[in-house]
């Protein structure tokens, strides 16, 4: 896509010793030569600073602008690309669309491109609703699932899913284009899947193989509960009925939109999210990305496109690849920015705004990175990812180790992939966020943990302090404030301020808390928090071995501070520092798991009465 508005960007070099400054201004070129003259002036200058400083505007990728060793040279001498503080100057994965015309029945439209795909759509600098049924503002905005089960198509050859639904009337007008999705809501995550048509009386949805999905008995379109599990439909031309609904006609190459009361065609922007990734540093094991920060930029408009073979949610934004075990049974949707093999890189008052999928992850060799001062707002999947989803074991320079996010506001994601969380830490060392707000979420704040057993990890000293959580758990279940998995020691959870962790009713999975410490938790001091205002107790355990709870304050509502579940129905509770001890669940007795295990060692915890 070629960008639509081109504005100057000055290049200059800042002098290391007493050598001069030399400025070299870059005018009306794209972001791919300007990073091409960073390059050759690097090459030739390698002691020297570079600071790209951006002016006021908005600069639309090509494509993502990829960062390898060629643009810091040895990383002896830094290189920062910087903006205009206060959001002013934007780098967009999208495109403008123009030529809006009106129907003259209250529906505008335009040609788009026949190679431009979308999916999401920005009008006004605001995220538009994609055509859906039933509405987003209906008394009931989901339709209940009934079941889920394989059929064969007429010709016998190919596998294909039906889901039946409680469509209350609504299929029996409708008249679909033949392409369209399914949005299912579960205990702990969405899942989306291309749907090729419906029928009324009563309503079923056929779906669109391939797939790489799960057949589960839990969390899963096949669970035996699944009839707890609510949907709606979203993409097809027959779903645009509401002012603020948009709908890309991929048969005619359309766009249409139903505008808002006092919207003028000739003053309505619109956005369409065109690129994946924006952001890529990517270094490699022999030559790591080094000293390359980023200042003052808002990044956004980066895309989702619904696979081919669909997306059947897992946790946390990963998705079922149909493989049971090992390191192939999750995939992760993508991300704005992403950083492997890149060490002391920061992100300073930086945002991230108007993502279809996840804001940072940082991967594969990433060491001593910082995200600092830095806004996600307005983002469809996880916020911050650090940490490997596999353990790479022997392999410690793989593992994400010193990476910190501080000072940086996390709110109104998870806004595409509901079972998103606010920041995400996967296999790691010493990795921390501190002294960030969390708010505004459809499931967990933070996650720690990607192991559901206590077994060694390479996890371990990773940090979770100062930092303030609320008004998360708005939609899905089963999470918390902050959520915990596996074996990490040395880790701490402390100083944080966790307070009104929600329940929708339209959500039938376990319990929301404060913290809730599932499975295999392990080596984590929780200490000095303060947890208000919970939908379940403030902390809930479940096959958890070995958690410190010390100096928390604990506000009890209508449940007790800390319940346990365990491997029998029957919940644990307590309201006073105790120890809790359940039966083994299983835990390999050679690592010291006899009969019994330590869920919780409690002291110097206060309890603010009911
Ligand atoms: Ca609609």
């Amino acid at each position: 896509m070629k960008a639509l508005f081109i504005l100057p960007v000055i290049l200059l070099t800042v002098s290391c010793s007493m050598m001069p400054a030399k400025k070299i201004k870059v005018t009306d070129q794209d972001l791919l030569t300007v990073q091409e003259q960073v390059r050759d002036y690097r090459a030739k200058h390698p002691g020297r600073n570079i600071k790209v400083i951006f002016g006021e505007g908005t600069w639309y990728l090509p494509k993502t602008l990829s960062f390898n060793k060629s643009d810091v040279g040895s990383g002896k001498r830094p290189v920062s690309w910087e903006g205009v503080p206060g959001g002013k100057t934007v780098i967009s994965g999208g495109a403008m669309i123009s030529g809006m015309h009106d129907a003259g029945y209250g529906i505008w439209w335009a040609n788009v491109d026949s190679t431009m795909k979308f999916e999401q759509l920005y009008v006004d600098g605001i995220r538009a609703t994609r055509a859906r049924m039933p509405n987003r503002t209906d008394t009931l905005p989901r339709i209940y699932l009934t079941k889920s089960r394989w059929v064969y198509n007429p010709d016998s050859t190919i596998r294909n899913i039906t889901v039946e639904v409680k469509d209350r009337g609504f299929f029996s007008e409708l008249s679909t284009q033949g392409e369209f999705e399914i949005v299912v809501f579960k205990d702990w995550t969405t899942s989306r899947f291309r749907a090729s048509g419906l029928k009324s009386g009563p309503g079923e949805i056929f779906l669109k193989p391939p797939f790489m999905l799960s057949e589960n008995t839990y969390n899963s379109i096949f669970a035996t509960d699944a009839d707890h599990y609510s949907c709606y439909l979203e993409g097809d031309p027959a779903f645009l009925d509401e002012a603020g609904e948009w709908v890309h006609d991929r048969q005619s190459n359309k766009l249409y939109y139903k505008p808002l009361p006092n919207q003028t065609i000739e003053k309505t922007s619109f956005v369409a999210a065109l690129s994946e990734q924006l952001i890529v540093v990517e270094g490699t094991r022999e030559n790591p990305v080094k000293n390359l920060s980023f200042e003052n930029i808002s990044f956004q408009h980066s895309a989702y496109l619904l696979p081919e073979y669909s997306h059947d949610g897992a946790q946390a934004c990963f998705y079922q690849t149909g493989k049971t075990g090992g390191s192939e049974r999750f995939r992760i949707i993508s991300e704005a920015i992403r950083m492997s093999w890149a060490s002391n890189c920061s992100f300073t008052g930086c945002s991230v705004i108007h993502t279809a999928g996840n804001g940072f992850f940082l991967e594969e060799g990433c060491h001593n990175n910082l995200i600092v001062n830095t806004v996600i707002e307005d983002f469809g999947g996880n916020g911050i990812m650090i940490g490997l989803p596999v353990d790479p074991k022997a392999d410690t320079l793989a593992l994400p180790t010193g990476n910190k996010v501080a000072g940086c506001t996390i709110h109104a994601g998870g806004l595409y992939f509901q079972g998103a969380v606010g920041v995400w830490f996967g296999f790691g060392a010493h990795n921390e966020i501190s002294a960030s707000e969390i708010y505004d979420m459809p499931y967990t704040g933070i996650s720690m943990g990607w192991q559901w057993n206590p077994l060694p990890t390479s996890s371990h000293d990773n940090r979770i302090v100062n930092n303030k959580i609320h008004h998360v758990m708005q939609v899905l279940g089963d999470g918390g404030g902050i959520y915990t998995l596996g074996f990490q020691p040395g880790s701490v959870i402390s100083g944080n301020e966790i307070h009104d962790i929600l329940r929708s009713e339209l959500n039938h999975a376990s319990p929301n808390n404060g913290m809730f410490i599932d499975e295999g938790s392990k080596g984590y001091r929780i200490e000095n928090n303060t947890i208000k205002n919970t939908a379940h107790t403030c902390i809930r355990g479940h096959r958890a071995a070995g958690v410190e709870l010390t100096g928390n304050t604990f506000y009890m509502g209508q449940f007790p501070a800390v319940s346990q579940t365990p491997p029998y129905n029957a919940m644990i509770f307590t309201d006073k520092d105790s120890t809790i001890v359940w039966p083994n669940p299983g835990f390999p007795k050679e690592l010291g798991y006899p009969e019994t295990v330590t869920a919780f060692t409690m002291k110097g915890n206060k309890f603010v009465g009911k």
